[in-house]
């Protein structure tokens, strides 16, 4: 019942490492221009722009950056109309891009762990981040903003993709102040009217840790934000939403400042899973009239991304990539000699969690190294049927994800498509047929990377059948590096 397009079985892996390695190499150059190498027929319905984000950068100048997590952010435009296709791409201008670009080298150490020329002395005590913008670029309240869970977001014009500078909601959020990369489009706001509305929330961590959760308008405006304390640590990078709660999974990990501090390693390079300590789950009420924050507990483990969630009568289910172990950076490996065998795969789970009584019961839903989780818009929060993953090209180990996944969670079916053994994708973003009204009528569209020639391709697929192949492939000139995440807008 597996198709694959390339319908081979590989002698022993899917890939290898040198043509993964190729994916992360620099884009420097930013193009504007139809796309005219197309193979397939690009669907005459599918309207609108899809952006994406991720690392642009690899370097500066030369000099390597020790962690992808660290590189620029590279805002890439694909807008489809009348079965044609436009690309285009930018680098966000934030403050350290310019500074970085015109000096020719590394002036900023990254939270991964890159680091200033001239040792630890060079290094030690400065405390300061370079705002990289490079983790998801969202369109909502007519601004598209770039953002980075660190710092505030960047606004972007939507067609020229020209920075405009840091985006602060009228003052609500102050300078400096976070606003995660993981906001939840929430279609039907039951404490908001009906109307559809953003959820967003953001982490200030230290021995306690405040999370805040801000909630904007159709206009984009914040029209609620709360805050929160919580014992301990944390490193939350995305969060799930239900129609009344914000759930968070506070990852068991501990973070000893000291290496930080003295210049030897990033902030991320200082965090170390705790695997005998549970991992809590922080559940609060969106309506702040409401009882604030419920904490419970279940199994070790690391989630950096959730697909959704949704409240059934009491209960609270959870569909996460949850990971054995967080993969640690380690400040003396190149990242690009990562040894994928050695380490876990991220698997998907669900997590029932009923507030009156624990414990947290969880199942594994699906066994390949998966990543990206993706869902129908309009399901976000709800009881849903349909997930979309980028996945291993095999069945079990840890890999690269060369595949695009799609799980039935009612019927327990699989569908595949893969771009192995020369292809790499990333997140793949979910399009509704316009008018449609069966969850899996649209199209799924992700970046894939060919590493024979050395270019990035549009995949879209069928969503209702990812077996039949791709609809059309659409290569562009150049390769783009491995994303981080992206959104499709039909305006
Ligand atoms: O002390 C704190 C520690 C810390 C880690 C301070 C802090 C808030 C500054 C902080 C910063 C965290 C940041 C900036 C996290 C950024 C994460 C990021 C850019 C990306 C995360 C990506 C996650 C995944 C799972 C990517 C998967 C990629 C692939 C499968 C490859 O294609
Ligand atoms: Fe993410």
């Amino acid at each position: 019942f597996q198709l694959y397009e390339h319908a081979s079985t590989f002698p022993e892996k899917s890939y290898t490492r040198g043509s993964w390695q190729q994916g992360y190499q620099s884009l420097k150059q930013e193009f504007d221009y139809w796309i005219s190498d197309v193979e397939g027929q690009i669907p005459p319905e599918l309207h609108g722009t899809l952006f994406r984000n991720g690392p642009g950068l690899l370097d500066v100048n030369g000099h390597r950056i020790h962690h992808p997590f660290d590189g620029d952010g590279m805002i890439s435009r694909i807008t489809f109309s009348n079965s044609r296709a436009h690309f285009s791409n930018r680098f966000i201008r934030t403050i350290g891009y310019l500074e970085e670009q015109k000096a020719g080298k590394i002036l900023y150490r990254g939270v991964f762990g890159t680091q200033k020329p001239g040792g630890w002395l060079a290094n030690a005590f400065d405390l300061k981040f370079k705002n990289i913008a490079n983790t998801n670029v969202i369109y909502w309240g007519d601004k598209l903003l770039a953002l980075w869970e660190a710092a505030e977001p960047h606004r972007l014009d939507p067609y020229t993709l020209e920075t405009l500078g840091k985006e602060y909601f009228k003052g609500v959020l102050s300078e400096g102040e976070a606003f995660a990369a993981h906001p939840r489009f929430d279609p039907s706001g039951s404490i908001n009217g009906g109307e559809p509305c953003l959820v967003n929330f953001s982490i200030k961590p230290g021995l306690s840790s405040t999370i805040t959760i801000f909630e904007l308008d159709l206009t984009g405006a914040i029209v609620r934000k709360q805050a929160h304390s919580v014992p301990g640590f944390t490193f939350i990078h995305d969060f799930a939403i239900t129609p009344n709660y914000c759930i968070l999974f506070q990852n068991p990990v501990a973070f000893n400042p000291i290496p930080f501090v003295a210049g030897m390693r990033g902030a991320g390079e200082c965090i170390k899973f705790q695997p005998n300590q549970k991992t809590r789950i922080v559940v609060i009420n969106r309506n702040p009239d409401k009882k604030g924050v419920q904490i419970l507990e279940t199994h070790s483990g690391f989630v950096f991304h959730h697909a959704n969630a949704f409240e059934v009568d009491d209960e609270i289910v959870i569909d996460s990539i949850c990971y054995e172990s967080f993969p640690e950076v380690k400040p003396e490996s190149d990242f690009r000699e990562v040894d994928f065998d050695a380490l876990k795969p991220g698997q998907l789970w669900r997590f029932h969690v009923k507030l009156n009584e624990p414990p947290v019961w969880r199942e594994l839903l699906e066994n390949r190294c998966c990543e990206f989780p993706c869902i129908h818009p309009s399901k976000v929060g709800r009881p849903y049927r349909y997930l979309y993953m980028g996945a291993a090209h095999a069945e079990t180990g840890n890999a690269p994800l060369q595949a695009f996944l799609k799980v039935d969670l009612e019927l327990q079916e699989r569908q595949f498509w893969s771009a192995a053994p020369h292809g790499f994708v990333s997140e793949p973003i979910f399009v509704p047929r316009p008018g449609s009204e069966k969850e899996d009528d649209g199209w799924l569209l992700g970046l894939v990377y060919d590493s024979t020639h050395h270019r990035s391709d549009v995949v879209i697929l069928d969503a209702n059948n990812l077996n039949l192949g791709a609809v059309a492939r659409l290569h562009l000139k150049h390769h783009i590096p491995y994303g981080l995440h992206g959104n499709f807008t039909s305006e």
